[in-house]
């Protein structure tokens, strides 16, 4: 199912544009939206501005997939009215089923003003209604910042909707509000589903998400200023979520906004926002920007983290495989793997033996000059994606992120990692996520080698696959 419309086959050729990512035909991405499960098809919309590769004026793009990995791309579902709530942009937000009827609550933005705006769909999701009632919700309560009032999580419970909208109390933190309502459209204030302390947590939330994995329950945040989501692990009770814990939903430095769906087999699926990495004329000369990330299968784990794992569908786009098994890591140098590609699948087992650190590089160019590196500290117990030498343009990042990792006794490093020309999203240990951006320059910068520093290390076993393209 799927489609290639002109403009994905003029920008197809693009060296840094990902082949099994979603992002949109041309232009501009960011926030996933709307996220649901419709009649056995799974609906991403997301914010879009479909003029330029830059955020500007934002529209709610639209695709469907029947397993997650093929998209086809539909109409754009929203666009801001004028003289309305939402003149200056729909902003994010989700998509309830309403006893059959699918029914959006976003963001509306009309000058500085952000407002809870409702739609709903007669077509299957295909076009929206606007309320007339809009907005929602006239202001924020008076104790939360009035300029910081936006994104929207909502569920059922017995015939009672919740709403969560993101904010911010001035000058202590963020904040999730908590709203009650019988039809959606007319909403009580209750109190803060939560709020945060801005040193730990940030001054703004936005786009939360909650919901559980079983008896857990989870609340998912973007946090400004601190350019990358946290979840918290805790409790709810009395309509209040008590954070046991908070931890980094990615450690790579390049996912935000996340939303999740459960989807028909019980399944809560996230998928967040991968930002660009290179300059703002970079983006606007390659006419796309942003790309969302794969989704990723969230549970439990005891102990108060998040298991995540790559969608099984994704095998779909497995081709040609390559195995290696015992392999000998010897230290201070790297051994070369005789596997190339922009676009592969890799899952390696490696036990770490003597040494203090150990990885792979990805994207490395045959004389090494090029390359981006995952490395494990065995001693800090950190993993990190190494962009110094990623590329050698320098206007694109070069840095390091990441964050902790911690192995028990006799735990092999396990990183299922995903290359796709400029995206590099790893899953570490099915519990620690890492996504980046890099931008070779070099067209022979498609290699893979593994390294150790401090000792020898082995590689169990390394299995690559060449992936397929989705478009
Ligand atoms: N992006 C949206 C907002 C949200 C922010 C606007 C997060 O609704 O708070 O495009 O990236």
């Amino acid at each position: 199912m799927a489609t290639t419309s002109k403009e994905r086959t003029r920008l197809a050729g693009d060296p840094h544009r990902p082949r099994y990512h979603f992002l949109p035909p041309a232009n501009w991405l960011n926030d996933p939206n709307g996220l649901i499960h419709w009649r056995g098809q799974y609906h991403l919309f997301y914010q879009h501005n479909p003029l330029a590769a830059h955020w500007g004026v934002i529209h709610w793009g639209h695709a469907v997939s029947d397993d997650l990995v093929h998209w086809r791309d539909l109409p754009i579902a929203l666009s801001p009215t004028p003289d309305t709530p939402d003149a200056g942009g729909c902003w994010s937000g989700c998509i309830v089923d309403d006893d059959g009827v699918p029914t959006m609550v976003y963001t509306g933005l009309r000058d500085r003003v952000q407002r809870p705006c409702l739609a709903t769909s007669d077509d299957d999701l295909l076009t929206w209604t606007k309320y007339a009632g809009n907005p929602l919700i006239a202001a924020p309560p008076p104790e939360f910042d009035q300029n910081e009032f936006r994104d929207h999580c909502i569920w059922k419970t017995g015939d009672t909707w919740y709403q969560v909208i993101g904010s911010s109390v001035p000058e202590v933190g963020g904040a999730a509000l908590l709203y009650r309502s019988q039809n959606l459209r007319d909403w009580e204030y209750l109190h803060p589903l939560c709020t945060g302390a801005k040193d730990e947590t940030g001054t703004v939330w936005e786009c939360p998400d909650f919901f559980a994995l079983g008896d857990t329950f989870v609340l998912a945040i973007s946090p400004i200023p601190l350019r990358k989501s946290l979840y918290m692990v805790g409790s709810y009770a009395d309509q209040r979520f008590t954070p046991a814990s908070i931890h980094d939903l990615d450690i790579g430095g390049h996912f935000y906004a996340p939303q999740t769906l459960r989807d028909a087999s019980d399944r809560r699926i996230m998928f967040g926002w991968l930002w660009e990495g290179r300059s703002q004329a970079a983006q606007d000369a390659a006419g796309w920007a942003g790309v969302m990330s794969l989704p990723r299968v969230l549970s439990a784990r005891p102990g108060g983290q998040i298991e995540f794992r790559p969608a099984p569908e994704l095998a779909a786009l497995r081709g040609a495989q390559q195995r290696w098994e015992n392999l000998q890591i010897e230290p201070a140098a790297t051994t070369a793997l005789d596997a190339q590609g922009d676009s592969l699948e890799i899952i390696a087992v490696l036990a770490p033996g003597d040494a203090t650190s150990l990885g792979i590089d990805l994207r490395r160019s045959p004389d090494g000059a090029e390359y981006t590196r995952i490395s494990y500290d065995r001693a800090q117990q950190r993993l990190e994606i190494d962009r110094r030498r990623a590329s050698s343009n320098d206007d694109d990042q070069h840095d390091i992120h990441g964050g902790a990792l911690e192995l028990a006794d006799g735990e092999p490093l396990r990183l299922h990692i995903f290359v796709d020309r400029s995206v590099i999203e790893v899953f570490a240990n099915d519990r620690v996520c890492a996504a980046s951006r890099v931008y070779p320059s070099r067209a022979d910068s498609l290699g893979v080698a593994l390294f150790a520093e401090g000792g020898a290390a082995e590689a169990e076993s390394i299995d690559v696959w060449k992936m397929g393209a989705v478009w």
